[in-house]
């Protein structure tokens, strides 16, 4: 499977994601290409959209302590829900679709959220700290919304600034 990452300002990422019914083997196949893609990035969070599969599935892999992510860390959410939030935490945020920029984000401190796993069983799962932030980010790209849709007006202005800084620098690069 030959997938990439689908970067701002494509306007896929707005798209809402659909609920999935299937849990077939080309389910199975899409959260085995996205994990490697995911790794090999550097990233701990990844949504369908972001590899151009509108469709409600993500995966994490939150680091521990060390920096390590072990694959036994792997966690797959079908069609996630958040039942329930509290708190609030900030949090430098990043995003695969949106390359070098990170921001504070505002977050609940901790969810419920219940999903399927790749086999449709039915789950719950608290969570708080990096795993919460990121469930809410990611469910977030299942629903159109990136992390810098959340800035106030002067900090978007910012990543709009900087954002086409990057686009000149990458257009130069390859003169
Ligand atoms: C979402 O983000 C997230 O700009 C996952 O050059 C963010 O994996 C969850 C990344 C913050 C919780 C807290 C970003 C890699 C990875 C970049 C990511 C980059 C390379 C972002
Ligand atoms: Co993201």
């Amino acid at each position: 499977m030959n997938l990439s990452i689908v970067e701002y300002p494509d306007r896929r990422l707005k798209l809402k994601s659909k609920k999935i019914e299937k849990f077939d083997k080309s389910l199975h196949r899409l959260l085995d290409a996205m994990y490697p893609i995911m790794m090999n990035t550097n990233g701990i969070g990844l949504a369908a959209i972001q590899v151009a599969h509108p469709i409600q599935a993500l995966i994490l892999n939150i680091p521990e302590e060390d920096g390590e992510q072990p694959d036994e860390n792997l966690i797959e959410m079908i069609n996630p829900i958040i039942k329930s939030k509290d708190g609030e935490t900030v949090y430098q945020e990043g995003c695969l679709s949106v390359p070098s920029f990170y921001e504070d984000i505002t977050r609940f401190e901790t969810i419920s959220v219940e999903y399927q796993d790749r086999d449709a069983n039915l789950k719950t799962m608290d969570a708080d700290g990096l795993l919460s932030i990121a469930i809410q980010h990611e469910v977030d790209h299942l629903n159109g919304i990136l992390f810098i849709d959340k800035l106030s007006y002067g900090r978007r202005k910012k990543f709009e600034k900087e954002h086409k800084r990057m686009l000149k620098e990458k257009k130069n690069s390859k003169k």
